[in-house]
């Protein structure tokens, strides 16, 4: 299967992250983009395609317009108060405070469009996540136009960031963008299953009341893991969207065989739901040695998830997300995408 992939997706370069009560080096870094094309290319894949660029439009059919013009304008708003390094917010507009109106000061905007401070963000991060957008849409259109499946290499990821806020290391939901694009060019139903680690607590929010896009995800429960506020079983979807959100949460310690009974299930529902496409949110931070999670899938695991995958029998469309253990990425990544094209 083909690849989209920019170099521009590398110029989002951040030094730090706030967590575990330290500012520790950051582990959304570029170097995860560089491997997983490293190994493509050693695996011989397939071509690895450029974006095409389909501009602001796209991103404004699933994000709020006020957070577009704040992550176009926070590094100039940034540095005119006199700030260099990376930004992060510090206060939230949380139960009982207002989040409109939407503050003027640099502060008040992180927080009002942020929902976690372990997020860096610099000069060239919104133009990064742009066109880590682009290749989620271009691949989008290469199954649209016929291919039965395509990866997006995204990153920056996309899928903890919502309508109006980022967070988890996500700026625009790579995945949401494509699902509904591809709604624009005419698929009637999209199915997102989300494998990553964490919540997708953003591609959650963007569909919940909608029942032409199905969102189901497989993760750590949010009793204990990050993002801890959405991913519960009982998050069902709301209005016309009833039915059409579905969450596995796992204990963490998950193997493959917990996983994949999960795994199993939320395949079982994409059939009854029988979409035009299925768009696979590719979190590879089940990985057994991923420094932030705790799942235990295995290297050949990863090729298990991708022949379940392919039994779907659905073009299907690979957008990465999270994945921390740099080293072994290449080899996760690839292994579940060659395990879908044997499958
Ligand atoms: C896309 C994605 O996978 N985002 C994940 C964001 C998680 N950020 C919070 C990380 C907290 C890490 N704490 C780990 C404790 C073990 N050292
Ligand atoms: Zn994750």
């Amino acid at each position: 299967m083909k690849t989209v992939f920019s170099p521009g997706q590398l110029a989002h370069d951040p030094r730090h992250e706030i967590s575990d009560g330290e500012l520790k080096p950051a582990v959304e870094i570029p170097a995860r983009a560089e491997i997983v094309r490293a190994r493509i290319l050693e695996a011989g894949m397939g071509e690895i395609l450029a974006p095409e660029e389909f501009g602001m439009a796209p991103l404004a059919r699933v994000h709020d317009a006020g957070y577009l013009d704040f992550l176009d304008s926070f590094w100039s708003r940034w540095t005119e108060a006199g700030r260099g390094g990376e930004a992060f917010p510090f206060v939230w507009p949380v139960r009982g405070l207002r989040a409109d109106p939407v503050p003027d000061h640099i502060d008040g905007l992180l927080g009002r469009y942020s929902f976690d401070a372990g997020t860096p963000m610099g000069e060239e991060t919104f133009a990064a996540a742009r066109a880590s957008a682009n290749s989620a849409l271009t691949g989008a259109r290469l199954v649209a136009g016929g291919d039965r499946a395509a990866f997006a290499l995204c990153r920056p990821p996309g899928h903890h960031a919502a309508a109006d806020y980022y967070g988890g290391y996500c700026f625009l939901n790579n995945a949401g963008i494509a699902a509904q694009w591809l709604r624009d060019a005419g698929a009637a139903r999209v199915a997102i299953f989300d494998v990553d680690y964490h919540h997708g607590n953003g591609t959650q929010a963007i569909f919940y009341d909608r029942s032409d896009v199905l969102f189901l995800s497989v993760h750590a429960d949010p009793r204990e893991e990050y993002p801890y506020f959405l991913g519960h079983a009982e998050e069902t979807g709301i209005g016309a969207g009833e039915g059409f959100n579905v969450n596995y949460p796992l204990a963490p310690g998950a193997d493959w065989a917990i996983w994949s009974a999960a795994l199993d299930a939320g395949l079982e529902r994409i059939a009854r739901f029988a979409p035009d496409v299925l768009i696979v949110s590719l979190g590879l931070d089940p990985y057994e040695k991923d420094p932030i999670s705790r799942f235990r899938l295995t290297q050949d695991d990863f090729t298990r998830l991708g022949a379940r995958l392919a039994r779907a029998g659905l073009p299907t469309l690979f957008v990465l997300e999270g994945g921390y253990a740099v080293d072994a990425l290449g080899v996760n990544c690839v292994n579940t995408l060659t395990g879908f094209e044997a499958g």
